[in-house]
């Protein structure tokens, strides 16, 4: 008690009483965390984000740790922004406490100081406890210092102590928080000396120095490529394009443009054969792109996980390392890289889209390579195999074997093993073409891409939709998935799905077949179907 009788506890919550009325949630508004936390218009933003700072804070309470906030919406138009929490690890949100921000996020300002009770009673944290910390991150939006202002606000409502790193891209927050609570190295130019040292020893120096253009999105990825290019420039010379000066964030161009449209961006100008790369707005997925004989040719995040698991392959048989390798993928994946895994002996996983999904599954391999098709990914290495590979680096002696473990752990420290990152994803891919000698046809004609269409559908409520089997399957409404089987009956080889965004207003069908007419009709009319079929519903509510 203080010295006129009112509790610690009562101060923080009547501060967090006073401080909820400036964040009252608009009519009508329902926010909700999906595949990659929230996303909305940035001006709708705000309640949920000092929400978000008081869950943030009770979080790192309850863990006794730094945890994260990233406010981007990757992606997304500049007038969305969005925000996700990132854990200890520099892992997604665990599935009980994205419920509780749901839960929250969707509280009135008047009933937030008890649900706040509730949540602290449940998950056995005092609301008081000083232990925890928080470091928030954003991109390059407008609205940004807005949506940081209110996570912060929340987060030290609760006394929990915010570290604002400023801009940085995505991954980088990841690797930040766990540095961090691993008490390494832990700031921006930590992250930029640590990757480009990595990227150095294993890339060597030519007496030809490469070079690789890269587009930027208009986003932050254009500040960190920035940023490590002089740390670099002895080796190789990245050419910035899109770098936000003149254009829109993801405005014709970005890895999420070039995936869809299965074309080049704007604002590159490129040569045969030279290396690009497209990245998205927060710097987490990278996809490469070259043109031959004036045909443009885009590698995507099922070409990079086939790159990385053969390139990892071999050198765990050149070492002779007993260890598992897999790689895990979403529905999204070409059937043509799933099989080429598979005729290599390499372990093939399917779950529901989402790093999330991904990332957990890539801790069952002790060498995991997980991607998403749009470019999302990374490597994830277990304790037994840093382990086994350290050994052996020190105490192999025979030649070929002590290379390939040497090279292996060279390439373990490329890796942003916290989360998908596009800048050192593109160091590790010229490093392995440049080791391996693959121009980007060699790597290209690994296996040949089935054509494919992705269209978004906009309904007037997705979350009709429900899907089950890694969401190959749409299980609700009835009847749904039976008129879904029957358009792909028509083709011999066709395969065609259809899901609810988490990200987006919209459904999006996914359609595989053997040629791209094929493709683009079944895709059609899926999505036609999609849409009369939840019309026929709505018009008999
Ligand atoms: P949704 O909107 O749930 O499909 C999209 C991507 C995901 C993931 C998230 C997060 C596709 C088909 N989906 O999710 O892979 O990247 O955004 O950014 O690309
Ligand atoms: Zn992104």
């Amino acid at each position: 008690m203080s010295g006129d009788g009112v509790s610690p506890l009562e101060v923080t919550l009547e501060t967090v009483r006073a401080t909820a009325s400036n964040y009252n949630i608009p009519p009508d508004v329902k926010y909700a965390y999906g595949t990659a936390g929230f996303r909305c218009k940035a001006d709708i933003l705000p309640p949920a984000a000092y929400r978000m700072g008081l869950l943030a804070a009770l979080r790192a309470k309850s863990v006794k740790a730094t945890i994260g906030v990233m406010v981007t919406a990757s992606h997304n138009p500049p007038e969305d922004n969005g925000l996700k929490v990132v854990e200890p690890q520099g892992e997604m949100l665990l599935p009980r406490w994205e419920h509780y921000s749901t839960q929250l996020s969707n509280t009135d300002s008047a009933s937030l100081v008890e649900v706040l009770q509730d949540f602290s009673d449940e998950a056995e944290v005092t609301l008081t406890s000083s232990r925890g910390k928080l470091v928030v991150g954003r991109d390059t939006r407008e609205s940004g210092p807005d949506i940081v202002a209110a996570v912060t606000a929340g987060a030290e409502n609760l006394q929990c102590k915010v570290h604002n790193i400023g801009v940085c891209t995505t991954p980088q927050l990841h690797w930040i928080v766990k540095q961090t609570n691993i008490s390494k190295p832990n700031t921006l130019q930590d992250y930029y000396r640590t990757f480009a040292d990595s990227f150095i020893h294993l890339y060597g120096k030519d007496d030809v120095k490469h070079s690789i253009k890269v587009d930027c999105a208009n986003g932050v990825g254009a500040i960190a490529l920035r940023t490590i290019a002089p740390l670099l420039s002895d080796h190789i010379d990245i050419t910035i394009c899109n770098d936000g000066s003149t254009g829109r964030l993801n405005e014709n161009c970005g890895a999420d443009f070039v995936k869809l449209m299965q074309n080049a961006p704007r604002g590159v100008n490129y040569v045969e054969n030279e290396h690009c790369y497209t990245i998205d707005g927060d710097a987490d997925r990278s996809l490469f792109f070259y043109s031959q004989d004036h045909k443009f040719y885009m590698l995507d995040g099922d070409k990079i996980a086939t790159l990385f698991a053969w390139f990892l392959n071999s050198l765990m048989q050149e070492a002779e390392l007993n260890l598992s390798l897999g790689v895990v993928q979403t529905a999204y994946a070409n059937g043509s890289s799933t099989s080429y895994l598979y005729s290599k002996g390499i372990p093939v996983v399917c779950v529901p889209t989402g790093v999330k999904h991904l990332h957990k599954r890539a801790e069952d391999f002790d060498v995991g390579v997980y991607f998403e098709a749009n470019g999302h990914g990374t490597v994830l290495f277990s304790d037994t195999a840093m382990e086994m590979i350290n050994i052996r680096s020190v105490r192999e002696t025979r030649k070929t074997q002590k290379s390939a473990v040497t090279r292996l752990l060279a390439f373990s420290k490329l890796i942003n093993t916290a989360v998908g990152d596009a800048v050192t994803n593109i160091l590790a891919i010229e490093t392995i073409l440049k080791l391996c000698k693959l121009s980007p046809a060699s790597w290209n004609e690994m296996y040949a891409d089935l054509p494919y269409r992705q269209l978004k559908i906009n309904i007037r409520d997705r979350d009709i939709i429900k899907t089950t089997d890694a969401e190959r399957k749409i299980s609700s409404p009835e009847g749904m998935q039976e008129k879904v089987d029957a358009l792909v009956s028509d083709f011999s080889s066709a395969r065609c799905f259809v899901r609810p965004s988490g990200t987006e207003n919209c459904v999006r069908v996914h359609a595989e077949c053997a040629t791209q007419r094929e493709a683009d009709t079944l895709a059609m009319s899926v999505g036609s179907m999609v849409f009369d079929f939840t019309e026929a519903l709505y018009s008999r509510l």
